[in-house]
C-alpha cells in the first residue's frame, strides 16, 4: 500500500455556522484527499465529499500514462445524467455537480458522506468477465445457477444480481444473496438487489433504444445516519458498467468495447505483458478513445 502525505486543494467556498445559520463564503480553505483510485479522486469538504473525476484510462486494470482529455468531464457528465434519470428508482448521494471548486468544474461531484456498504453491487444481462468466468466453472454466478449452453457475451434469460466482495487489496470475491443478507441485514440487502436490478433493467433499456447494449453494470450504496439506503459512486459509465455496440454484438466471442476497442487494439500490436508501466498512448489513438467517450454521451444523453 503506497502512503502518501494528505494533497491539499484550495476551495474558494466555505460554511460557517454563526448562532444556528449557516453563512456561505468563498475564502480560501483547503480540501484533504481522503481516497485515490486509479481514475478518480475523493476529498473531503467539511461534512460533504467531492469525487473528481481525472482523464486517466485504464486498460487491463493497467493506468496509462497519458491521459485522454475531457474522459473526466464526460464520465462525470454522463453519471450526473443518469443520478437524474434515476431519481425514482432509489435516491442518491449528489448534492451538486456545479457547486465544486474551479478547477474541476464539470468533472467533480459535490456528495453526502454516506456509511458504505461492504458490496460490490453487480448486475449482469450478459456474460463477460468474471461473470463469465464463474459460469463456465460452475454454472452459476454468485449462487445464482444459469441455464446450460451460454457462451462468451451470451444475453441471459434476465439480469442477475452477481454481488461480489470488495477486497481493499487483492481481487473481489463472488457473494451469494445470502451472504450479503448476513453481512448488511436482510432489508437493506433486499433493497440492495432491488435497486441494482432496477437501475441496470432501466439502464440497458435506455440504452438499447439507443443501439447500445450494456452487459453489465458495477453499483455502489451507502447509508444516511436514518439508515437510508442511496445509490452512491459513478452510475453507468463506461468505467463502472459494459458498453458494447448492438450492432456488433454477436455472442460466443470476446466483445469489441464501445469505449476501449481503439486503446485495446492498439495495445494488443505491441510487445507489452499487460503489468505496469503502461506504454504512451499514440495521438490517433488518443484523438479516437476520446471521440468514443464523446460519441457514447450524446449517444446516450442527447446532449452535446
Ligand atoms: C466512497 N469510494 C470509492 C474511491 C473515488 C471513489 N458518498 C460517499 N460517502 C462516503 N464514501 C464514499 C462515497 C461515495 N461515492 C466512495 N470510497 C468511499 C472511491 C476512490 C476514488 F472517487
Amino acid at each position: 500500500m503506497m502512503v502518501r502525505a494528505p494533497a491539499l486543494v484550495r476551495c474558494a467556498r466555505t460554511a460557517r455556522v454563526f448562532s444556528g445559520r449557516i453563512f456561505l463564503g468563498w475564502e480560501e480553505h483547503e480540501l484533504e484527499l481522503v481516497h485515490s483510485g486509479k481514475v478518480r479522486d475523493l476529498y473531503a469538504d467539511g461534512d460533504d465529499l467531492i469525487m473528481v473525476a481525472s482523464d486517466r484510462v485504464s486498460v487491463y486494470d493497467v493506468v496509462l500514462p497519458t491521459p485522454i482529455p475531457g474522459k473526466g468531464r464526460v464520465l462525470t457528465q454522463l453519471s450526473l445524467w443518469w443520478f437524474g434519470q434515476l431519481g425514482g428508482v432509489i435516491p442518491n448521494h449528489v448534492i451538486s455537480g456545479t457547486d465544486v471548486p474551479a478547477e474541476w468544474a464539470g468533472r467533480a461531484i459535490r456528495c453526502r458522506r454516506l456509511s458504505m456498504l461492504p458490496v460490490e453491487c453487480i448486475a449482469r444481462g450478459y456474460l463477460a468477465g468474471l461473470g463469465l468466468a464463474s459460469y463456465q466453472q460452475s454454472g452459476a454466478i454468485s449462487g445464482v445457477r444459469l441455464p446450460p449452453g451460454l457462451g462468451e457475451g451470451s444475453r441471459l434469460p434476465e439480469p442477475v444480481f452477481t454481488p461480489t466482495t470488495k477486497a481493499a487489496t487483492g481481487h473481489d470475491e463472488p457473494m451469494t444473496y445470502a451472504e450479503v443478507a448476513a453481512l448488511v441485514g436482510g432489508s437493506v440487502a433486499a433493497e440492495l438487489q432491488r435497486a441494482t436490478l432496477e437501475v441496470y433493467r432501466r439502464g440497458a433499456e435506455l440504452a438499447a433504444t439507443r443501439g447500445v447494449v450494456i452487459a453489465d453494470t458495477k453499483l455502489e450504496f451507502g447509508l444516511l445516519p436514518d439508515g437510508t439506503v442511496m445509490l452512491a459512486d459513478e452510475v453507468l459509465t463506461p468505467d463502472s458498467s459494459r458498453f458494447w455496440a448492438a450492432s456488433e454484438w454477436q455472442p460466443g466471442r470476446p466483445q469489441r468495447s464501445l469505449d476501449k476497442q481503439f486503446l485495446r487494439d492498439w495495445s494488443a500490436g505491441l510487445d507489452w505483458d499487460r503489468r505496469p508501466p503502461g506504454p504512451a498512448i499514440p495521438p490517433d489513438v488518443v484523438a479516437a478513445t476520446q471521440a468514443r467517450y464523446q460519441e457514447l454521451y450524446t449517444r446516450m444523453t442527447g446532449r452535446e
